[in-house]
């Protein structure tokens, strides 16, 4: 169970609840469109109808008291929050890793970026967004199936993290690429939700990431 679909769009709840229960879909990740168009009630149908990983994705990236008041009121509805590292921990992070962890929830910081401009300035900035990292101690990571060499190198920087990786798909990763870096799950947003057949597209992503897993001797994956 390594794959994670990205909600970028609302979608009818039952259908984010049938994509949870396709074998190898680990849960979903709903972006800040599909939040902002279909609101916090539909969020929370969709948290409803999927037992899987539910990870919230607004890429925060603010003071602890913003933060904290974006991420209320999904508290008790998803498992995860993604925030950017960038904003540093005094004041921003320090925040809301102690909020997410009074609520039982989970923090994943992003570490670099799957698209070309992330070599602007997330790339070149690694090493001091590891020491972020380190400080903060997230449950995971987002590094690049774009660029499996980074996920390498963020997995053995991390061993214990779990590494979600996105890129896969829409962006020219090969389902599998970045699992067999050593990420613990892909992302995958387009080349799933923009078919017509959202949930056997699910299907085949998960089974093209099983046969590459299985080529590149990669062992358990979805940890954590
Ligand atoms: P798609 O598979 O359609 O390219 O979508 C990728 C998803 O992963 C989107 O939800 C996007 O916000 C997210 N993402 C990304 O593409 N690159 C990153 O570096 C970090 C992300 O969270």
């Amino acid at each position: 169970v390594a794959l994670l679909v990205a909600l970028d769009k609302p979608v009818e709840p039952g259908l984010a609840g049938l994509l949870c229960r396709v074998p190898g879909v680990a849960g979903v990740k709903v972006g800040l469109p599909a939040a902002l168009r279909g609101g916090i009630g539909w969020a929370r149908s969709v948290a409803r109808e999927c037992d899987g990983l539910r990870v919230v994705d607004f890429k925060l990236a603010d003071i602890s008291s913003v933060m904290a008041s974006t991420v209320e009121p999904f508290l008790g509805h998803y498992d995860a929050f993604i925030a950017h590292s960038f904003v540093g921990v005094e004041g921003a992070l320090d925040g809301l890793k102690s909020l997410l962890d009074s609520a039982g929830a989970k923090l994943v910081l992003v570490a670099t970026m799957s698209h070309e401009g992330a070599r602007d300035v997330y790339d070149p900035s690694l090493p001091l967004v590891e020491r972020v990292v380190e400080r903060v101690d997230p449950w995971g990571i987002v590094a690049p199936a774009t660029r499996p060499g980074l996920v390498s190198r963020l997995r053995g920087r991390f061993p214990g993290k779990v590494i979600l990786s996105p890129g896969v798909g829409a962006q020219g990763a090969r389902p599998g690429a970045a699992l067999c870096a050593g990420a613990d799950y892909e992302i995958v947003g387009r080349s799933i939700m923009d078919t017509g057949d959202p949930v056997e597209a699910a299907r085949l992503v998960a089974a093209a990431q099983e046969r590459a897993l299985a080529s590149c001797g990669g062992g358990a994956v979805g940890g954590g």
